[in-house]
């Protein structure tokens, strides 16, 4: 076996991997295996802030299906890491968080930047390799690259940083990746009787469609059953919005034409979707899920089936083999659907319509609370935005190879009913761990991955500070990304539960902003600023032709107070006060 130190051993791994690109911030923990990167073909790219790094190496993964890698120093840079793997969690992301550790022979002796390491990441990954023997660095390393696949999500190495050094003897493992199924024979026939069975069928086409690359098979799924096809929430890339039998989103700001849809299905296949809990929630007044219908879902996870929704069938599988299992059986029967295809064209075709008009005509929020900050803001100095007139302009002005992540916030999430995509890996929202500050460092690594591409990022005012240094990272590493910040001087998602709940008594709501594109070009990066609407969709396009050229341009749109539904009514309710002296604030 060849002979090697657990740092060449380490660097050897994850070339094995294919690992080009990592994300962190250098310190000494691993700079012996640091040192080694770039003649082992892998670029580390510094970042601003560790959670950032982490964010990165998640849209890096999403956009290319490769993993993300991180690493960082021993302690704090760990710390930091957190959140963003969390996310990554959620977002299923095969990330690779690298973690050195205090020294071996120091841990518990309360040492600089000491900590234990494995519990942060216990709930948050699907795998732990701790190196215990430094003997041992190959063998965990490919561990974890190997499960980041398997269970599609993050998966943490962790290193005493003492265990860099020595000398070992080492075979590199080769990766093992694992081809999956369509699924059990019996639930896939099952799953194709009751198909054929159905009179409505609809199709979810969630983010196991996109991993799996199977909007193809979906596509053609769907077209031999002429059944409408709503995306799972936030996976509005999961099957093209210019498609006839495209419905748009479900979940909160979704389509109306998907959820009138899917409430009148007789059978629903969830295809490639767990199901989330927040995905369903009742929208636009509409309580959607179709409590009689059938459920087929499909998962790559067992655990995942009928966990949220009771289902008819589970199928544990790959949702392109799932897909073209299903439509191979479906042609050996008699497929009740075939006969009222053209009128369910027509019906899909109509609640599309509606609702685009709906959209088109729906160019502010009409609730009590935003009619009075349109009014009291159109007596302000300078001019303010609707929000939804902003987002269409955005929509229009798109360019057709965006890659467009979002944050979490008002606008963010009103955003969704007017984010369409044409190919799958292009929309990058920050899913159900749901962090404010997402947006800009994951875009920053889906461009990495995608270079050709052109990268957007939405974000609030008040998630954008949380993330806007990023900024540095574009200029600093020649990663040219489009940054959209929605300036509505507020915490407006969270205030919206202050106007619905609390009476307007508003609590660390309001924000007083710099100008945000004075601080862009401090960084050096282009920044404008937008206040009228007819400026919106040129200041993207300009800004999309000069990310071409490299450059990195921060527009802030300045729009009104008003804000659109909340995230959910479902999780808060009025405040009941016990005590005198609060009795005010009920
Ligand atoms: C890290 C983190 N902190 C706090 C929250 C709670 N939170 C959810 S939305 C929101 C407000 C976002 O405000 P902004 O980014 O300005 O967008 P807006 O709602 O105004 O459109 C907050 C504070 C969160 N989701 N994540
Ligand atoms: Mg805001």
């Amino acid at each position: 076996m060849p002979r090697m130190t657990p740092s060449e051993a380490l660097v050897e791994t994850l070339a094995a991997n294919g690992v080009t690109d990592a994300f962190g911030i250098m310190g000494s923990a691993f700079m012996d295996a640091m040192d080694i990167f770039a003649p082992a073909g892998i670029r580390l790219i510094p970042v601003v802030h560790e959670q950032g790094a982490g964010h990165m190496a998640d849209g890096y993964s999403r956009v290319s299906g490769r993993h993300g890698v991180c690493i960082a120093q021993n302690g704090p840079g760990i710390t930091n890491f957190v959140t963003a793997i969390a996310a990554a969690y959620w977002a299923h992301s095969p990330v690779v968080c690298i973690t050195p550790e205090t020294g071996s022979m120091s841990q518990g002796l309360g040492g600089f930047q000491e900590a234990q390491q494995l519990p942060f990441f216990e709930t948050i990954t699907k795998y732990q390799g701790h190196v215990a023997n430094p003997a041992r660095m190959a063998e965990l390393t490919a561990r974890c690259f190997d499960r980041a696949m398997l269970e599609n999500g993050p998966t943490q190495l962790n290193i005493p940083r003492d265990f860099f050094y020595g000398d070992i003897n080492v075979e590199i493992p080769q990766p093992i990746r694992i081809e999956r199924g369509a699924g059990g024979e019996q639930s896939l026939q099952e799953a194709a009787e009751l198909l054929a069975k159905a009179k409505n069928p609809v199709i979810i086409s969630g983010g196991g469609v996109v991993m799996s690359g199977a909007v193809e098979e979906c596509k053609a799924l769907a077209e031999f059953l002429g059944a409408p096809v709503v995306n799972s929430y936030l996976h509005n890339d999961s099957f093209p919005a210019s498609h006839p039998l495209w419905c748009g989103p479900l979940g909160y700001q979704g389509s109306k034409a998907g959820m009138k849809l899917i409430s009148r299905a007789d059978v629903v296949l969830a295809l490639g979707t767990r199901l989330g809990p927040f995905g369903t929630l009742p929208q636009h007044g509409l309580d959607y899920w179709p409590k009689e219908a059938k459920i087929i879902q499909v998962d790559c996870d067992a655990k995942m089936l009928g966990l949220v929704k009771k289902i008819s069938v589970g199928i544990c599988g790959d949702a392109k083999a799932a897909a073209v299992s299903m439509l191979d059986r479906l042609q050996n029967l008699d497929v009740a659907c075939l006969e009222n295809k053209g009128a369910r064209a027509s019906e899909i075709a109509a609640e599309k319509e509606a609702w685009e008009k709906e959209l088109d005509e729906w160019i502010h929020e009409k609730d009590e609370y935003s009619l009075d900050m349109i009014a009291e803001q159109s007596e302000e100095e300078g001019s303010f935005l609707h929000p939804r007139q902003v987002l269409r302009e955005l929509e229009k002005a798109m360019p057709e190879d965006a890659m467009v992540s979002t944050d979490i916030g008002n606008i963010n999430s009103v955003a969704n009913s007017y984010l369409r995509f044409e190919k799958p890996r292009s929309f990058f929202a920050a899913m159900s761990f749901g962090n404010c500050g997402y947006a800009l460092p994951t875009i920053i690594g889906a461009k990495v991955a995608a270079p050709e591409r052109t990268a957007i990022s939405y974000a609030g005012d008040g998630a954008w500070g949380m993330s806007m240094m990023e900024i540095m990272t574009c200029v600093r590493e020649n990663i040219p990304v489009t940054s959209i910040v929605f300036h509505n001087r507020q915490w407006g998602a969270e205030k919206k539960n202050q106007v619905d709940f609390y009476n307007r008594r508003f609590v660390a709501g309001d924000l007083e902003n710099p100008s945000f594109a004075a601080i862009a070009r401090s960084m050096g990066a282009e920044g404008v600023t937008v206040d009228r609407l007819e400026d919106v969709g040129p200041a993207l396009k300009a800004a999309c032709v000069a990310q071409k050229e490299g450059k990195t341009t921060v527009i802030e749109i300045m729009c009104t107070r008003e804000l659109g539904d909340p995230f959910r009514r479902d999780a808060l309710s009025k405040p009941v006060r016990h005590l005198d002296k609060y009795k005010d604030y009920c």
